[in-house]
């Protein structure tokens, strides 16, 4: 009954019903946007995976298709598991991606689509050369670690290069695979990068950004214009990391700013620091731009997801770039994504005191697109912080009242009287007499139903208070928050489910929850219309 489907997103993707993870093979063919993902056609657990399949227009309405990749071959029998799409010379799509075959080995498979007069690219061939690349006693590969290749980039040399998530031991790796035709590969003797101790590396992503700039360019493209990005999921932690650095494709060597060994250190960075995992991008030709999107779990329990009879949804695309700092990238939400706002409102700006709460009305709050801007002028009343800290540590002990500046931000999916809301805030630390701004999404009393995964997630934020407004934005949608500190420079999405504060129940407040008082510059908020998740052709 409708009770049971309270949680459902209006706006992030989600099919009818059942079990999804990763977005597989991202890719736009004559104007329409393809996404596939891993799907379990029986049920809301992980299992039984095939690559289901939709189409768009504009990355937020999205027409379902019937799966593209199922399970048909000894290569992939036990399972189609996740992989990348390359548009080949001539305007052609092909798919890798991991069959698990049967013997249960991890091995590298191709697909074609059937018909490239069909802009839906309905219908894929698998190539009965499958698999193009195995583990083998020679290769010494370990065929439970050997999946989720990447989009293909073209050399100057005229060779195709992909890398494929491995593991040696502990070890964490990109092993590289060239080819003259996308069909034959041979294994280079040294993988693109590794990392000791980062255990299996899943769905590695490579990819260049422009130094300068918000435009994506191609996979292959490589000069003197461009950094280079590597990302991975790393199994042990399920979060997204990723290095920027310098790659020489003549040598096929990538040299990272920062290495992975640093992981947890200040420099290892992350898309996102509350539930993400298993994204991809690709480069949208049609508007220039590169695109990032990823899987979101959920928080509930697997025995709520099989009454609920559904599990996982992807968080809205967002463009990515480099920061002009070089340091980092930059995240937002696709622009097509506001023709859903709704009910504009528009608050002045002003103080907000030390312990005031500020009600934002006149939107459905459960499903909601939110931006509002702080300016601090000083940090005489902040905190001091000695040592480095653990942001999410920090921030696990910072949305209660507290002496300094901040917590200040947003109370989302908040019950009347308080007993259930989702704080989205700032706190602002003195750090070595410089301003050190700290960003958060705390749960902990998100929902009364404590059988939720109700971590408090958090990072610093590299923006300079003193000299720049800090912003907040929060995608509010029924069981997701997702949000974006400093205009994208930092991300977190996080799921929690009121059992109060739901649909017309759900209340959105502004708060400073420090002493001293915060300027609010601009507060613009809407209610978000219903995308079409899984509309009619
Ligand atoms: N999910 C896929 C794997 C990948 C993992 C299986 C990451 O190919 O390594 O569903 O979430």
């Amino acid at each position: 009954d409708s009770t049971d489907q309270l949680y459902r997103t209006a706006y992030h993707f989600q099919p009818p019903k059942n079990w999804i993870n990763d977005p597989n093979g991202p890719l736009i063919y004559k104007g329409l946007y393809h996404l596939f993902y891993q799907y379990n056609p029986k049920g809301a657990v992980w299992g039984n995976i095939v690559w289901a399949h939709s189409i768009s227009t504009d990355l937020v309405n999205w027409t379902p298709l019937d799966p593209a990749i199922f399970p048909s071959q000894p290569s992939d029998v036990n399972g189609c598991w996740s992989g990348s799409a390359t548009i080949l010379h001539g305007n052609k799509p092909a798919i890798l991606y991991t069959g698990i075959n049967k013997f249960n080995h991890q091995v590298q498979n191709i697909a074609y689509p059937k018909n490239l007069n069909d802009p839906f690219l309905r219908e894929w061939i698998k190539s009965p050369k499958n698999p193009l690349m195995e583990p083998t006693i020679e290769n010494k590969i370990n065929a439970s670690s050997f999946r989720d290749p990447t989009t293909g980039w073209l050399g100057k040399d005229g060779h195709w290069r992909i890398l494929v998530g491995s593991k040696r031991n502990t070890r964490g790796v990109a092993i590289l695979y060239k080819s003259k035709d996308f069909i034959n590969w041979n294994k280079s003797k040294h993988p693109l990068h590794s990392a000791k101790g980062t255990g299996m590396w899943e769905c590695p992503d490579f990819f260049p950004v422009l130094k300068i700039g918000k435009f994506g360019v191609d996979t292959s493209s490589n000069n003197d214009d461009v950094r280079h990005v590597l990302k991975v999921s790393l199994d042990d932690k399920k979060h997204d990391y990723y290095l920027i650095g310098s790659y020489n494709e003549g040598k096929d060597k990538f040299t990272p700013d920062h290495g992975f060994e640093e992981v947890s250190s200040e420099h290892v960075l992350r898309y996102d620091y509350g539930k993400y995992y298993a994204s991809k991008t690709f480069f949208d030709y049609g508007k220039n731009r590169r695109i990032l999107l990823g899987w979101v779990n959920e928080s509930s329990s697997v025995a709520d997801d099989i009454k609920k009879g559904w599990s996982g949804i992807h968080t809205i695309p967002r463009a990515i770039w480099l920061h002009k700092s070089g340091k980092q990238l930059v995240q937002w939400p696709v622009l097509e994504l506001e023709k859903l706002r709704l009910n504009h409102v528009n608050l002045p700006a002003k103080v907000l005191k030390g312990g005031e709460l500020l009600q934002i009305n006149g939107i459905t709050a459960a499903q909601a697109d939110v931006e509002i801007s702080f300016e601090v002028n000083n940090i005489r009343d902040a905190e001091v912080l000695d040592k480095w800290t653990d942001p999410q540590i920090l921030c696990s002990q910072s949305s209660s009242r507290k002496n300094g500046l901040g917590p200040f931000g947003l109370l989302v999916f908040a019950s009347k009287g308080l007993k259930e809301f989702t704080s989205v805030f700032f706190r602002i630390f003195k750090h070595q007499q410089k301003p050190l701004v700290l960003f958060c999404s705390d749960q902990s009393r998100s929902s009364l139903n404590k059988d939720n995964d109700l971590t408090t997630y958090g990072t610093f934020i590299d923006v300079d208070v003193l000299r720049e407004k800090l912003s907040l934005r929060s995608l509010i949608d029924h069981s997701v928050v997702e949000s974006f500190g400093g205009e994208g420079r930092a991300s977190i999405t996080a799921r929690v489910y009121p059992t109060l504060a739901i649909n017309d129940k759900a209340l959105l407040y502004a708060f400073n929850n420090g002493t001293a008082g915060v300027k609010i510059t601009s507060l613009n908020a809407w209610s978000m219309k219903k995308a079409q998740l899984n509309g009619k052709l």
